[in-house]
């Protein structure tokens, strides 16, 4: 739309604030993050009207910028959100986010609602999408899990219906993951396992699932109700280039109770081994070799493949 797509993305203002405060982009500006506030009257906020995405920068690289500004763009299309900026224009604006931050390592969030209308459900009533882009430190998980493995749970809220709110959908409607998140931290779990409604695993709350059984690395089919994961395409891709044999097959929960290697991926968990799901061990207990050297790969791909920036 003509307010982003003929003005630069770059900050045309710069609120003064003190040195140390934190500055958000905001609808073509940065302003600092006590004020970066938008209307009561944005659909994002009212219906959870809108896309979004969670990206990393390492060392200043933004890990597989181009393949969080494709899932944006199709999230967009799918729900008929045109979005004001270009993936180029985007990019630029999450890099001038990061420099003014001084931000090597950083979590990135691109947020694109549907803007500000009146109290009816009809998007038509949103002239202008709104778009903010936060980069803050990230909040790791403990380095134990990582070492140790983690343990999980299987929770009763079961994955949105694909043909209800297609999971492959990065939208602002997560309440169905934050239920399954409550349930799992009810029961002192961080992360939960999500089951769709005929009981196949789907994927966690903010994380895909992969097992490991007989030296093949198994992963649930994405239409059973599961984001297509960055993370996970790229360990699918090492897997690829490791010659270890990767495959999309449906799961049940008896199949990850009786694997040898599970580890879940995301872009805040990168990959972290599961050693307990349910109460039952899984393999040895123990973060597996498989599991491990894809940690490793990984780790290594995050100082490559993505978009590089200087402070
Ligand atoms: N499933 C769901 C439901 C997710 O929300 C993933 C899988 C993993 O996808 P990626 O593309 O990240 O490999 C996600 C991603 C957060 C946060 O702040 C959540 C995600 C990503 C980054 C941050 O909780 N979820």
């Amino acid at each position: 739309m003509a307010v982003h797509r003929n003005s630069s993305s770059k900050a045309k203002k710069t609120t003064p604030t003190s040195p140390s405060e934190l500055q958000v982009y905001l609808n073509g500006e940065f302003v600092p993050k006590s004020e970066a506030k938008i209307s009561v009257f944005d659909h994002g906020l009212l219906y959870g009207d809108g896309v979004f995405e969670g990206i990393r920068s390492y060392n200043c690289l933004v890990f597989k910028l181009k393949e969080h500004m494709v899932r944006l763009q199709e999230s967009a299309h799918t729900i008929m959100l045109e979005l004001p900026l270009s993936a180029e224009e985007l990019t630029e604006a999450i890099v001038e986010t990061l420099k003014r931050n001084k931000l090597r390592d950083a979590y990135i969030r691109v947020v694109v609602t549907r803007g500000v209308g009146d109290l009816g459900l009809d998007p038509a009533n949103c002239k202008t999408p709104g778009v903010f882009i936060i980069t803050d430190t990230i909040i790791l998980y403990p380095e134990s899990y990582y070492r140790n493995g983690m343990e999980i749970i299987t929770v009763p809220t079961v994955r949105n219906l694909p043909e209800a709110v297609n999971p492959a959908l990065k939208t602002l409607n997560y309440l169905n993951n934050i239920m399954a998140k409550i349930e799992a931290k009810n029961s002192n779990y961080r992360e939960a396992l999500m089951l769709n409604h005929q009981g196949y695993v789907a994927e966690c709350t903010g994380d895909n699932i992969f097992i490991v059984k007989n030296g093949i690395l198994l992963t649930p089919p994405t239409y059973l109700g599961a984001l297509r994961g960055i993370t996970r395409q790229a360990i699918m891709d090492l897997a690829l280039r490791n010659d270890l044999p990767c495959q999309e097959r449906v799961l049940t929960r008896h199949d990850l109770y009786n694997a040898d290697e599970t580890f879940l991926t995301g872009t805040a968990a990168e990959v972290i081994p599961v050693v307990k799901i349910d109460g039952r061990k899984i393999g040895i207990g123990k973060p597996g070799k498989i599991t491990r050297k894809l940690m490793s790969s990984f780790r290594d791909l995050t100082k490559r493949d993505g978009v590089r920036y200087t402070l």
